[in-house]
């Protein structure tokens, strides 16, 4: 069994349930366990802003998987929950990204580990640091220290 992190993200159709239910398909996928995931963080939109809130968490797996066949999971479930992609960082009813697979570091067309952009993402690195705060990545250091550049980013926790 491998480790991974896949990041959730939800701004369309009640977000917060939609996120609940993602967790609760990752519960369910084969080969896989769902082990710990972060709090709900609604979070300000980043890149593309003229667009709702989202809704954000981070959840921790253990799976027999690899990569590219956890990638097409986490697609078949997106598919299953309505997603249409029509622009680059349009809003979303579910959106599963796989940030990082047990020390694995991949680049080709489909997929590249860790994910490229989750340095500069709050909405990432702030829930991820509540499961991870002290998995450190290969040349940035740890979750937590990544993340506390992002303490006003407009991402904040939900109770
Ligand atoms: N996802 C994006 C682009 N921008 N902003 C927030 N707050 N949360 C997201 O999940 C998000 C985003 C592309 O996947
Ligand atoms: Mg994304
Ligand atoms: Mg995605």
């Amino acid at each position: 069994m491998t480790q991974a992190y896949v990041a959730l993200g939800s701004n369309l159709e009640q977000p917060a349930t939609q996120i609940q239910a993602a967790l609760a398909a990752l519960a369910e996928l084969t080969g896989s366990r769902l082990l710990v995931h972060s709090s709900l963080y609604r979070t300000v939109p980043v890149g593309y802003v003229d667009q709702p809130d989202f809704i954000n968490a981070v959840a921790e797996l253990d799976t027999r998987l690899s990569p590219h066949q956890l990638l097409q999971a986490l697609m078949q479930i997106e598919q299953s929950f309505g997603r249409v992609r029509t622009f680059q960082n349009a809003p979303r009813v579910l959106d599963l990204d796989l940030l990082y697979y047990h020390d694995v570091t991949l680049n080709d067309e489909e997929l590249t580990l860790p994910h490229p952009r989750l340095y500069q993402r709050g909405f990432v690195l702030i829930p991820w640091a509540e499961i991870a705060a002290d998995l450190s990545l290969d040349g940035y250091g740890t979750i937590g220290h990544l993340a506390e550049a992002f303490a006003d980013s407009g991402v904040e926790r939900l109770v």
